[in-house]
């Protein structure tokens, strides 16, 4: 078998956030030696720079909506480079940027799928459900809308983003480390039946078994995206993201979650989001996500 072939994607934007900060994650992650650290897992890695777009205006929401147009330009430019590296047969790897950007991503890797005849399972690592819309958001900032957008539920600049709505659907989606859900959203969740692994979960049954059931019936013909917001990790080991949540995930759990999703070997995209430097000491937020990036790949799983 050839190498694995991977692309860093950079997206450096905090245009859906409501901190600003997450416009220096690619950086970060650079810095922190992503791409040195999967290459000496054997993989044939090329960082294809960063994308580009608006500058953040920072304004307050419209009709529900904080900045949508910029949300939009930069969303068509992520679907349309995460769907060329998935063309060329490569895994692409985009590192954001809020959590808005996952709607171009995701849109571009369902795309995918449905050409290739591949089932999509989207692992939705988080605090946050991500599932809110113009009528029920406590701040209009898109990068708690994204689920909703890709299940169908946004304004159709978005959820159109890959010529029809919906992208996909609230089965393929499977939330882990979830412990921040707003009210209106609550409901939202719940009538869309999201597969929600959240903390409370997590702390009755362990990582290990929610992991076995949230990637409970894949097979070779599964593509397996992973969407990883840095803020899924508790706050004492990651507190450089703009909303940190208390009780996630330890570095022993969120290490166990990576091994099991590597385990079986069928992850083909991941997002890395949410990292904001700016609330970051000595860039350790960003070298723990690259440490837990090497687990994805396989670290632990060529020592047993
Ligand atoms: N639920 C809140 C809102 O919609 C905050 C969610 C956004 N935070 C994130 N995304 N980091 O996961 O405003
Ligand atoms: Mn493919
Ligand atoms: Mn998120
Ligand atoms: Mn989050």
């Amino acid at each position: 078998m050839g190498k694995q072939a991977v692309s860093l994607i950079g997206v450096p934007t905090d245009i859906g956030a409501g901190h600003r900060g997450a416009s220096m994650g690619p950086e970060a992650l650079r810095v922190a030696n992503l791409m040195g650290r999967l290459e000496a897992r054997g993989l044939d890695v090329i960082d294809r720079g960063n994308l580009q777009g608006p500058v953040n205006p920072w304004q307050p929401p419209q009709d529900g909506y904080r900045h949508l147009p910029g949300v939009v330009a930069w969303n068509r430019a992520v679907y349309t480079a995460i769907y060329t590296e998935l063309t060329a047969g490569r895994l692409p790897v985009m590192l954001g940027g809020d959590h808005c950007l996952a709607i171009g991503s995701i849109t571009a890797v369902a795309r995918h799928c449905r050409e290739q005849g591949k089932q999509l399972r989207v692992l939705w690592l988080d605090a946050h459900a991500d599932f809110n819309t113009a009528q029920i958001t406590p701040s209009g900032n898109i990068h708690g809308m994204p689920v909703a957008c890709l299940c169908g539920m946004g304004p159709e600049e978005l959820t159109k983003l890959g010529g029809s709505a919906p992208a996909t659907a609230p089965e393929v989606f499977r939330q882990i480390g979830i412990r921040s859900v707003d009210e209106g959203e609550k409901r939202l969740v719940r009538e869309a039946k999201v597969g929600i692994y959240d903390m409370r979960h997590i702390d009755e049954v362990g990582m290990k078994r929610a992991m076995e059931e949230a990637l409970a019936d894949m097979d070779d013909n599964t593509h397996l995206h992973v969407s990883f917001d840095v803020d899924f990790l508790d706050p004492a080991i990651a507190p450089g993201v703009g909303t940190t949540v208390r009780g996630g995930p330890n570095y022993r759990e969120a290490q166990l979650c990576m091994e099991m999703i590597a385990d079986t070997g069928r992850m083909a995209s991941l997002d890395i989001v949410e990292l904001n430097p700016a609330f970051d000491k000595r860039n350790q937020t960003a070298r723990l996500a690259v440490d837990l990036v090497e687990s994805l790949f396989g670290k632990s799983t060529l020592m047993r």
